[in-house]
């Protein structure tokens, strides 16, 4: 398993070996596909020796598996990932310059796999990466989208959807199990017979499974992602295409594969859809099965599952694999119904990812019932020995006609945990706070990281080695030696340095948008950032009438000494989310004029980047000057943005917010920009019936920056498009827009002035770096491993 000692001249052998054998090409005929394809394949064997070392060790050693089971896994690129994990920058380049080509035109040509929604998908991600890095033996276990989250477009300013083709080309990275197919049942009936309880399903459809290993740093260890995808178990009616019927001979299939067809957003009010029940049971039952045969292989006493196994919910998504557990080990298997729920409760956990109540699902029994009649009886039984181990309460997993799957995960859990301090303990205060009393062990913090392999060492080269320069290159896999830094943030010549760098990164960004974008950003000006999902919550919509009452006051003033700022927007909205969705036509009309207004222009530019991805971020946190994490306080469960820019060094513009608390005590109040209500302050404020109207009369900017939006300034054509945003912040403002956003603007003009001394906040960006390494998800996954899992790396 060590490190693969490839000469660089194998490398370009191994290289052209795939592209004339695998791709059938020609050097001189060949396109970037066929040498992307040809580069993926070369890389992948690399990967593929040290996967199947890592899978033997496991079998031999017998350890703990994890299998993390998830709706979503938002990896991005895989190609430059593998390439950095195996270090193998610099063999790749040279081989591919030999042939003429550029290794990034190669890179970029690969599309995203955007198989999640945002943070929730992209936390899945990182751990994957941190387990193999670390060598803790783990299952990635999801679904195989063919239509990942849709592309965005602008028409006119407006978000456009299509659906997401990644994998219209092939798929380098994936290895096809045709061996595995696991037959699911839905509907029909429960029958008792012989003394057992049989569950006969109306219908089928198989689950074929689809490998991609996942290698760590420096190619110690792999595990693999399992996705899996929808078939028919009768693919194809030979007696109905010859009776010329030849749509509906081929209908089975076209039904089973709409289960692993598209990716629903989160926030939409669709979400209550048959299909994505549907969705959850079948990967988390075609998982459970896969586990149990993995298990079977090599055990024979089902006692020892807890030993040997653990399973984690990542959200309640996949929370049904508890009932379809226990339903196998008491129905399949013959256990007593306590020894199975015993069982079942010591492998399984949960985390949970919001407190918003819209988010946490509940399912109509009688669609419940209908679909999985069998783990509705369960969930009563589990419900019913709930309560009488606890009989001076009830919490139900099922009431009011619901099934409540936050309910059903925490009781069926022997772990729940948050994703960061503060809402790990809002959590215990509100969603759970009976059941926490119930069991006050039970809930744990794990508050979420980041992989720094992408989100600095791979995303920021330039930073990594100046970093790697100065304490050489272990902070890769341990990154709190980040500290170390610390000394030569004193060193100007060393801080100049750091600056070069962000101001390159900031200039290939600027060629970036020219060229795809046609825009010219000024280099020069504070590039001030907040990406992530279009959400009330998460106040894109203070942003931007703070820049729109910027605009305003420089308007009034142009001459004065304003300091640059490019204000830079990106994220998606769910389909269904119609004030989101005019959020962003806000944005892009205030775009529109401000770019356009030539008082204004070289100090104040707005632009909302379309599309944003994972290859997205990839370009933008490492050119971001400013953090913008402005979630009212209580909403944001974590984040992981926010650390992302931390750690390549751009301070944060925040509130008390999530993982935001814990990121300011890390790199020091003076590094870091508050303002806003507290959450408690927060659910104090709403009780007032009046208070935006106060904090609108209390701040005549505020109100100037609504009237703009009553009166038409950004859309002469259709001067009403925005009366409805100013009616809602005025008269109802459930997420406090108005009443933070005094606090918000003189925060804003604090980061103005500290801006001014180039030198002091070099420093400062340079600290919020030096001090970001307890952010990595190699911690996180540390702490999951010893405090949920029981789980050991098998890396000598
Ligand atoms: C999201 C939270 C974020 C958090 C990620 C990862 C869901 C349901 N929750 O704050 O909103 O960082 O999960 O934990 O997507």
């Amino acid at each position: 398993m060590a490190r693969s000692v490839q000469t660089s001249s194998n490398f370009r052998d191994a290289l052209l070996r795939h592209l004339t054998y695998t791709m059938g090409k020609d050097p001189e005929h060949a396109q970037p596909f066929d040498w992307r394809m040809a580069l993926s394949h070369a890389i992948r064997d690399r990967i593929v020796d040290t996967w199947v070392a890592s899978t033997r060790k496991t079998y031999e050693q017998d350890g703990k598996r994890v299998y993390y089971l998830s709706m979503e896994f938002l990896i991005g690129r895989l190609l430059e990932d593998g390439i950095f994990n195996l270090d193998m920058v610099e063999e790749a380049k040279e081989a591919l310059e030999s042939f003429g080509m550029d290794m990034r035109t190669i890179l970029d040509d690969e599309p995203d796999a955007a198989l999640g929604n945002g943070g929730l998908g992209r936390l899945a991600a990182c751990f994957l990466d941190s387990l193999s890095t670390i060598g803790c033996p783990a299952y990635g276990y999801g679904i195989r989208y063919e239509n990942g989250l849709f592309k965005q477009s602008f028409v006119d300013g407006c978000q456009v959807e299509s659906p997401e083709t990644w994998l219209q080309e092939p798929h380098p990275w994936e290895f096809e199990r045709p061996e595995v197919r696991i037959n699911i049942g839905f509907g029909g009936d429960v029958h008792f017979e012989n003394g057992k309880t049989v569950w006969r399903p109306a219908e089928m459809i198989q689950a074929e499974a689809f490998d991609t290993p996942i290698v760590g740093w420096q190619g110690r260890w792999a595990n693999t992602l399992r996705l899996w995808a929808g078939r028919a178990v009768d693919p194809f009616d030979l007696d109905l295409f010859n009776s010329g019927d030849f749509a509906a001979a081929s209908e089975h299939e076209a039904l089973a594969r709409t289960i692993s067809r598209v990716l629903y957003p989160e926030d939409s009010n669709e979400a209550g859809k048959e299909l994505r029940l549907k969705q959850e049971y079948f990967f988390s039952a075609a998982s459970i099965r896969d586990i149990l045969r993995r298990f079977d292989s090599q055990h024979n006493d089902l006692k020892l599952l807890p030993e040997k196994i653990a399973i984690q919910l990542n959200d309640t998504h996949p929370a049904i694999a508890g009932p379809e557990l226990l339903r196998i080990l008491h129905d399949e298997r013959g256990l007593s119904f306590e020894e199975a729920l015993h069982i079942t409760h010591h492998c399984m956990n949960y985390t949970n990812h919001t407190l918003l109540p819209e988010a946490l699902e509940r399912w109509d029994e009688r669609l419940f019932g209908r679909l999985l009649p069998r783990h509705l009886d369960i969930i009563n039984r589990i419900d019913d020995a709930h309560y009488k181990a606890n009989p001076h309460r009830t919490l139900s997993a099922r009431s009011d006609g619901q099934v409540k799957m936050g309910e059903l995960s925490f009781i069926m859990a022997n772990r729940v945990n948050g994703v960061s301090a503060l809402h790990t303990d809002l959590m215990k205060q509100t969603v759970f706070k009976e059941l926490n009393a119930l069991h006050p062990d039970r809930i744990v913090n794990e508050t979420n990281g980041v992989t720094p392999r992408r989100w600095l060492h791979s995303c920021n080269p330039a930073l990594s080695g100046l970093i790697t320069e100065t304490i050489g290159e272990d902070w890769i896999a341990d990154l709190e030696q980040l500290e170390k830094l610390e000394p030569s943030i004193e060193d100007q010549g060393w801080l100049d340095r750091f600056t070069d760098v962000k101001n390159a990164n900031k200039a290939a960004l600027c060629d970036y948008v020219a060229g795809v974008h046609g825009v010219n950003l000024n280099p020069e000006a504070m590039f001030d950032i907040q990406i992530k999902r279009m959400h009330e919550y998460k106040r894109q919509h203070l942003n931007i009438l703070e820049t729109i009452a910027h605009w305003q006051e420089i308007r009034d003033n142009p001459t004065a000494d304003w300091v640059p700022r490019v204000k830079i927007f990106a994220g998606k909205a769910a389909q269904g989310y119609h004030f989101a969705k005019d959020i962003i036509h806000l944005i892009n009309d205030v775009a529109k004029l401000v770019n356009a207004d030539a008082a204004t222009r070289d100090v104040l530019q707005v632009i909302f980047l379309p599309n944003y991805n994972v290859s997205l971020a990839e370009r933008l946190v490492p050119a971001a000057d400013l953090s913008e994490q402005i979630s009212t306080a209580g909403k944001e469960a974590s984040g992981t943005g926010n650390m992302k820019f931390a750690l390549n060094g751009a301070p944060t513009i925040g509130t008390l917010d999530g993982a935001n608390v814990e990121i300011r005590d890390h790199v020091g109040k003076e590094n870091f920009f508050l303002f806003g209500m507290l959450a408690d302050e927060v659910m104090q404020r709403r009780m007032m019936h009046d208070h935006a109207q106060q904090a609108i009369n209390a701040d005549p900017r505020l109100g100037r920056a609504l009237e703009a939006l009553r009166d038409g300034t950004f859309s002469p054509e259709d001067p009403g498009r925005y009366t409805h945003i100013a009616d809602n912040l005025t008269w109802s403002d459930y997420f406090l827009v108005c009443s933070d956003f005094t606090d918000y603007w003189r925060a804003q003009r604090e980061v103005d002035k500290a801006y001014q001394d180039r030198k002091a906040w070099a420093k400062m960006a340079a600290l919020n770096t030096a001090r970001s390494g307890w952010f990595s998800s190699d911690r996180t996954i540390h702490g999951y491993m010893c405090d949920i899992w029981g789980a050991k790396s098998l890396i000598p």
